[in-house]
Order: C-alpha cells, then structure tokens, then sequence
C-alpha cells in the first residue's frame, strides 16, 4: 500500500483552502487544513461547514461517474454507458454534422459561476467558430467590469486597511456569501475599540437587515433598485459641500462641471422620496464616504437590477473618484493585468474574431457587450497594454440565444453545451429554458450530477471535482493575482478534468494545433510561465500574487509623462463620451426597474385575493451555494426549506405567519416558500433560489422538483427589459403576486 499527504484545495466556493489530502493507494482517506498554504485562515475553516464534506462527495453515492448516452426519448431517462471515446467521437461527428448544416454559430455553450477555468470551454468555441457562450456575466460579473474599466481605464478591488475610514458595504452580504478572510476582517473592524487600534465605521446599502447591515454604524435600506439615485444623491452632497479632492478632480477628471450640473437636482430630499430613507442618513454617508482613504465594495444587489445596472454602476465609480477613494492606500485600488498569459490568449478569441464578430447576436441589441462595444473599450486600453478577456464581456444575451433555439432566426441554434451550471434552476424563465432544450439536437452537460439539467442531456459527461483536479483561479485575468493547487489524486472512475474534455472534442473537430498541452496542469504551468514561476512552486505557495501600486497615474509613461489613465482622455471619465457614442448616457441617469407582472394578471390575480409586492430573489445563505450541496443530509437538516423573508407587518398583510407557506407568481410561472420573518423593508419579499431535490429520482416524473419552489421559474430574461448597453436582466427590484396557500411542501417531508 501507498501513503502519502498531498497539497490541494477545497472547491466548495471561490476561496479554494488550501487542504492537505491523506492519499492510500489513489484514494483520499483524509483531509486537513494546510496551514502551510494560501489560502488558510483557521477561523475561515472552523465558521465552514463545507470542506468537511470533500471526501463524501469525492466518493459520493450521486456522483456520476461513467459518460451517459441518452437512448430514450429525451428526459425519459434511458441511459447507456458509453466510453469516453465513443461519446466524443460521436458528439464531435453531429457538431461537425450540425456545423455543416447550419454554420458555426448552430453551437451554444451555458456556464455558471465560478466553479472552474472557463476558458478551455471559450477556446473551444472559438475555434468551432461560435460566439454563442451564454453565461451569467450579464448579471453578474460583467456590469462592474465595465462600468470600471470605462470611467477608470480598468477594474478596481477593495484595499481595507486600518487607515480605512469609512467602509461601504452595498448590496453584498459577504457573511453568506464570502465566508472568508475579507468578512473575517469586517467583523475584526467592526469590534471598534476592543484592540484599541482605531477602525473604519461600516456602512451597509441593503433592504434587508443581513448580518453584515447587523455590524454596520449606519444602515440604509432603500426600495431596491433605486440605488442610483441614492448614489447621485451621494455626489450632490459632495460636490454641494465641498468635501471632494479638489486637486484629484481638476488634474485627473474629466467632466466634473457636467456632472456638477447634473446631480443637481439628486438632492437628499429627493433620494428620501425616490429611496424610501432618511436625507439626514444620505448626507451622514456622503461625509463619511468623503473622508479619505475610504472604499466601497458592491455585489450582486447593485448588479441585478436590471436597466439600472449600468447607471448605478457609474455612479458608483463617480462617487469614488470624486471623493480621491481611487488608487489610494485604505481605498479602492486598480488592479493590475496579471502577468501571466493573458484570459484573451488563453480563449483564443482574437484568432477567429472574424467569424466570432460576424455571427455575433448581440451587435445590435446590446451595443457594448458585444465584439463592437470590446473594441471601442479595447481602444482606449490598448495603449496602457491592458487586455480584458473577450468572452465573458461579449458573452451572448440568453434571450437572442433561447429564441434562434426556439425559430431558427436569425440562424438555428440547435446544439448545446453546459459546464459547471444548472441552467433549468439558475437560469430566468425556467419554462422557456426547458422549452428550448427539450427542442435541441445535441445536448451535452459536463457536470458531477445528474442534475434536473442533465437528466434532459444526450451526454452526461461526468466531471472531476475538487481535489481530484487542479485548480487556477484567475478570476478573468483582470488582476495579478492566481490561487489554487495540485489534484491530489486522479480522478475517480472514469471522470474527467473539464480541460480534457474540451481538447479531446477540440483534436476531433480540426484544432489539433490551438491544445499544444496535453493537460491542464500543463496549460497552467504554460500560464504562470511569464512570470517565472513554475508550476511546483505555485503549488507550494497556493498563489501568484503581485500587489497593485498606488497612484499608478502619476508614473511616468514612456514620453516621461504621468501616465494617467488608460481612458480616450487619459483621466478618468465622469461623463463618458463612449457610453454616449454606444447609445448610452454621458451621466447616469436612474431608470425603470422591471415588472414581473403585467397590469391583466396583477388584477386578475388580485380578484384571486393575491397581494401585489415587491420581490428580491436568491440572497445567499450559507451552507447552500446556488443550485448545490441540497443533497449534503446534514444541510439540509439545518436548513431544509426554501424561505420567503418579510417583515412581520408585511406577513401580517398577507395574513401569513412563520412557517406558512406562500405562493407566489408572475406571467411565468408560480413557485411556493416558507415564510420566515425577518427585519427587512416594508413590503419587499426576499425568496432563496436554487431549490429542488437531488435525493430524487430526476426521472419520476418531477424533474427532481424543480416547478415546485423554483423561483427562475417567475424570472425572465427578456430583452425589452434589459439594460440597454449590456443587457443585464433583474433577480432583484422585481415584483410579484403573493398568496398564502395551505399546499404542502415536499421540502416539509
Ligand atoms: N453561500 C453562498 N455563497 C455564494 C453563492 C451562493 O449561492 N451561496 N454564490 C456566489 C456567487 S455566484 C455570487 S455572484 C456571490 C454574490 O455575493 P453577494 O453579492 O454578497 O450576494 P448576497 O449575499 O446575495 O448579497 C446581496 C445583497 O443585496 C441585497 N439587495 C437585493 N436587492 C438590492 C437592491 O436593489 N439594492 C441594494 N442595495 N441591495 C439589494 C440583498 O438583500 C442581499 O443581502 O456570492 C457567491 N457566494
Ligand atoms: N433568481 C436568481 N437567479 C440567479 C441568481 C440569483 O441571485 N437569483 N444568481 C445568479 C448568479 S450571480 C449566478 S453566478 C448563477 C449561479 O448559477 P450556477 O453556477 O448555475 O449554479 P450552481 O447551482 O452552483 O450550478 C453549478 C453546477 O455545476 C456543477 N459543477 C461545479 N463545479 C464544476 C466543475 O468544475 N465542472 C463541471 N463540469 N461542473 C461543475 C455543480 O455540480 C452544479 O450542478 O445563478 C444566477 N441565477
Ligand atoms: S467552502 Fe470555501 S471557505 Fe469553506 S473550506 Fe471550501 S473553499 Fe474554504
Ligand atoms: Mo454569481
């Protein structure tokens, strides 16, 4: 027998822990915490229920672990096993079949969030010739992205110190949603005076009183998606006031007597109208925000609003660089382009940008996340030698994909892949994704279970997980800055790193020449290459990390210059001729936010008895993860309903009580929660997402439970109510009719 303790890295979230893995003849018996590594913090991994749980899942029960070939109508659930051969000879063979018939477009990929490297998938779909990745960008990644890199000339990342002032927290709850070192360090500073070192005061923008708004000095919790006008509200104040960098706006801004004209009106009083809080609060955070260095970190409650998304976003940015918060020690830093092989060079996509850009959907629907809107930003950066990835920001918008799915126009999409997502439960509009990949050719789904998705494959192509497999997170290349490990064993059965997967399919289909390296941990100690680290010892330190400078606008360029920023102005723009030139707004200005419910169906339902509310969808909560570890016992034990959070006198309103259950409904569809109450604005519902049973047959009948309390199934992603530039759809600042129902929930079983 063989012993030996292996460095590697628990996935159950984006932190990756450094574990150390007690291997016996290629299985793992054991696994620790690695002190030794980044990243490690033992509070981390004693508040986390998660990592514990790697070896049952290694071996799991419901772990797939031989490729599936459908042989019965599809979702019926006859399924052969095949070898890897024989399924990628066979699916390469009907994607050159349907590549044939239908050009190169006929190809769609689905991903989620960031479970894995995405870009052995976006090369392969580079070469096949297709711009058809459909992902969650739109509303999640990919507002910030651009919203920073067109005021600032890049992405920033939070730089909390203890010379930090202030510390906005807005619309994030990193207590479920970042169980790491970064809310550890909230929760130390939110200790005020105990070490007697002096601390930032919290600030918390959310309409729900989460653990995070719980340390805050001051909460706000405005009516969801008006937090644009509450941010313009922010810069009136400061501009009224005088409290900017004076110095910072004259040199280094461009646009501030427009943007001085235009917050005028965004006056406190008129934030307290709009926002449903107190002028007083607004003019209190605006100070505190002004007083330097102070940062500002935001999440997904300002990035699913929908047609507001890029407003607040820029708004956002504004409020940051008026008041001096940008590239500041105990601020807001720009991050720095790794220096390891660039995201776009390892998608591959400028090679074929020809045909990408040709077939892309999006150029006329949504202007910047599209290869003309890259181009324009590209520009700009081009000559800082800074390179976003091309992928994700022009990923295509679900809407334009579902319908060339469901017509044929403006050419058939009829063939699919999904990796590392659960697109029947986190994807908008569950009855119309369904629909549309009932109806494909070729559905194939690279996963660790045989999700409600999957059962309705033509391959279930089994993945390998954490710890059976490398791991290099880079987050898109958009900073210096790549953590992960080893595998420490190959993987179980006959699974498969997803790197393999996409060069085996790649070698089948004419790309012999873009996969030189034979395996994933080759391609990333190809990666790491220029910056002379190997491969050993990246896996030793658990990172590659170059920590931004500061005030990088003030180094010298090549003409000897302050180099500025990597703006067409080359300072940073508060007013964007670019958003402009694409359609959009040279200053923010708040918009609509969605409706779920048309005027018929609000009032036929209220006919019914329904009530007309507001929602907010999928606010994480340890120990789930979106559509996942529901089939951990021990969760679900601790946690075992879908909730509908409301204040008491929201419940009392729908006479409803803890533990009843609601329905609730828009056009799409109907999904049913437990109530909960909890402190949270008036009249605003809060529902979990990610629900259904992987402890049931997918099979039965039920597709694993997925009409039951799902709430994508009322959500759309249409494009009439997306944002216009990026085309961000909402789970947030939506609304819905709600309903008490006496159904029993299986959940309660
Ligand atoms: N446990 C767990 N952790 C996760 C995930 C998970 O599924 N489970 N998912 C991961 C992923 S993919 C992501 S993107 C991140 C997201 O991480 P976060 O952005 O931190 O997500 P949440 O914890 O949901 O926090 C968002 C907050 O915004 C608030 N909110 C809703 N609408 C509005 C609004 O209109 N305005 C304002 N100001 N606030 C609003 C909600 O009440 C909620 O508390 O989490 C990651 N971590
Ligand atoms: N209503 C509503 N909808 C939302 C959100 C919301 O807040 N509200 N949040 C949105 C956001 S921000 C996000 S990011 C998405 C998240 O949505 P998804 O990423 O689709 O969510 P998961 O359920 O985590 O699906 C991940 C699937 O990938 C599998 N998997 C994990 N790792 C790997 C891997 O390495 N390889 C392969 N092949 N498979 C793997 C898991 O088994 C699981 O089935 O949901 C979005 N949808
Ligand atoms: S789930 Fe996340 S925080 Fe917990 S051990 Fe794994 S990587 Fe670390
Ligand atoms: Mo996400």
């Amino acid at each position: 027998m063989t012993r030996e303790v292996k460095p590697t890295n628990c996935h159950f979230c984006g932190y990756l822990c450094a574990l150390l893995a007690t291997v016996e003849d290629g299985r793992v018996v054991d696994l620790e915490p690695d002190p030794s590594r980044y990243p490690y913090d033992p509070q981390v991994l004693a508040g986390c229920r998660r990592w514990r749980k790697n070896l049952d899942v290694l071996d799991g029960a419901d772990r797939m672990n031989h490729p599936l070939k459908r042989v019965g109508a599809r979702g019926e659930g006859k399924w052969q096993r095949v070898s890897w051969d024989e399924a990628l000879d066979d699916i390469a063979c009907r994607l050159a079949e349907l590549r044939e018939r239908h050009g190169s477009g006929t190809l769609a990929s689905m991903i989620g969030g960031p479970h894995t490297s995405f870009w052995p998938l976006h090369r392969f779909m580079s070469h096949f010739g297709s711009p058809n990745n459909v992902g969650i960008g739109q509303i999640c990644w990919n507002p910030r992205i651009w919203m920073d890199a067109i005021t600032f000339g890049w992405t920033i990342e939070i730089d909390v110190t203890d010379e930090t002032n202030t510390l906005v927290v807005w619309g994030t709850n990193p207590a479920e949603s970042d169980n790491s070192v970064f809310w550890r360090h909230v929760l130390r500073m939110s200790n005020k005076g105990k070490d007697g070192v002096p601390h930032p005061d919290i600030v918390v923008i959310d309409p729900r009183y989460t653990k995070a708004a719980r340390v805050a000095d001051v909460w706000l919790a405005p009516r969801p998606g008006t937090d644009c006008t509450l941010a313009l509200a922010f810069v009136n104040v400061v501009i009224e006031e005088g409290l900017y960098d004076a110095d910072f706006v004259r040199d280094w801004c461009h646009g501030f007597d427009e943007l001085r004209e235009h917050v005028r009106l965004f006056t406190p009083e008129h934030a307290a109208e709009v926002c449903d809080v107190d002028a007083e609060d607004v003019r209190k955070v605006a100070r505190m925000f002004a007083r330097r260095p102070s940062a500002l970190i935001s999440g997904r409650g300002i990035d699913q609003i929908g047609e507001n998304v890029s407003p607040t976003h820029r708004a956002r940015c504004i409020l940051l660089a008026i008041t001096g918060n940008l590239d500041r020690p105990g601020a807001n830093v720009i991050a720095e382009p790794s220096e390891f092989v660039q995201e776009l060079d390892l998608e591959c996509s400028l090679p074929n940008e020809g045909v990408l850009r040709e077939l892309c959907l999006n150029t006329s629907h949504t202007p910047l996340q599209s290869y003309d809107g890259y181009d324009a930003v590209r520009e700009a950066m081009a000559k800082a030698g800074r390179r976003l990835p091309a992928r994700y920001l022009t990923s295509a918008h679900p809407d334009l994909v579902l319908h060339a799915m469901e017509t044929g126009e403006p050419y058939p999409i009829r063939a699919l892949v999904v990796e590392a997502t659960n697109p029947l439960v986190t994807y908008a509009d569950t009855h119309r994704v369904y629909e549309a990949l009932m109806g494909l050719d070729l559905l194939v789904v690279l996963d660790y279970y045989l999700t409600p998705t999957a059962a309705i494959a033509d391959y279930v192509l089994p993945s390998a997980g954490a710890v059976e497999r490398a791991t290099f997170q880079a987050h898109g290349g958009v900073a210096n800055f790549a953590y992960g490990g080893p595998a420490a064993c190959a993987p179980y059965y006959e699974r498969k790193v997803d790197y393999d997967v996409f060069r085996g399919l790649g070698m089948r289909l004419g790309q012999q020449d873009v996969w030189p390296q034979e395996t994933f941990e080759e391609a990333c100690a190809y990666t790491l290459a220029p910056t002379g680290m190997d491969w050993e010892t990246y896996c030793e330190l658990g990172m590659c990390f170059q920590p931004p400078k500061f005030f990088k606008h003030l180094q010298p360029g090549p003409d000897g210059a302050p180099r500025g920023f990597a703006t067409a102005t080359g300072k940073v723009e508060l007013a964007s001729g670019l958003l402009e030139r694409l359609g959009g707004q040279r200053l923010p200005l708040p918009g609509e936010n969605r409706r779920l419910c048309s005027p018929a169906f609000v009032a036929r339902k209220e006919a019914e008895g329904w009530h007309h509310v507001e929602l907010i969808t999928g606010g994480r909560r340890q120990p789930y993860n979106a559509s996942m570890y529901l089939n951990i016992p021990e969760f679900r034990e601790a946690c075992p309903c879908p909730l509908a959070e409301m204040s008491a006198r929201t419940a009392q309103d729908l006479g409803v009580a803890d533990g009843d259950t609601l329905a609730i409904a828009s056009d799409n569809g109907e999904a049913c929660f437990k109530v909960a109450t909890i402190d949270i604005r008036y009249g605003l519902i809060h529902v979990d997402y990610g629900w259904w049973h992987p402890e049931w047959d997918v099979h039965d009948g039920r597709l694993g439970g997925i009409w039951e309390s799902n709430v994508n199934t009322l959500t759309s992603c249409s494009l009439d109510q997306s944002e216009a530039l990026i085309g961000t759809w909402s789970y947030n600042a939506l609304d819905c009719m709600a309903k008490k129902t006496d159904r029993r929930l299986s959940w309660e079983q």
